[in-house]
């Protein structure tokens, strides 16, 4: 017999929106950009939106598609761009995290298998309340030169 009910929770799964929520963490505009093949490292970028109105703060990032994520934020120092690692990500209630080149981004290590533009990739967040979170990157080619391939030697 038809199950209108089942039918509509199994529509409801079906429709799958680009972007991931949890609680009420957004992820947005996610990207990885593409490096060559000889690359062992490359950034990763993506939009945060905060809509609660307590702060969210994610700790860690980890795929099956490279051996190693670090949070980063490039700063100028003595006239010199630079990278500092950051503990986590932090995004304020009702606020955003915009992780764009020249900024905040994630530092993706040791890819397992070249990944071409076009190819999406899982990556997890962890929270600092314990929750975890998944978003699908997806990586492009970005014309232009790319500081990170004589950044991190
Ligand atoms: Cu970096």
């Amino acid at each position: 017999m038809f199950n209108f009910k089942n039918a509509i929770a199994v529509l409801l799964i079906t429709l799958t929106s680009p972007f991931v929520v949890a609680e009420n963490l957004t992820i947005d505009d996610a990207w990885i950009r593409e490096a060559p093949p000889v690359s062992r490292v490359q950034a990763a970028y993506a939009i945060f939106k905060n809509d609660q109105s307590s702060d969210i703060e994610i700790v860690s990032a980890s795929s099956s598609a490279f051996k190693k994520i670090e949070f980063h934020k490039t700063i100028s120092e003595n006239g010199l761009t630079k990278m500092r690692q950051q503990a986590s990500i932090a995004i304020s209630a009702k606020e955003s995290a915009v992780l764009k080149p020249e900024g905040m981004h994630m530092m993706l290590f040791n890819p397992v298998t070249p990944l071409r533009a076009g190819e999406k990739v899982d990556i997890n967040f962890k929270l600092s309340n314990g929750n975890s979170m998944t978003s699908s990157f997806t990586v492009k080619k970005v014309s232009g030169s790319d500081h990170h391939q004589h950044m991190h030697h």
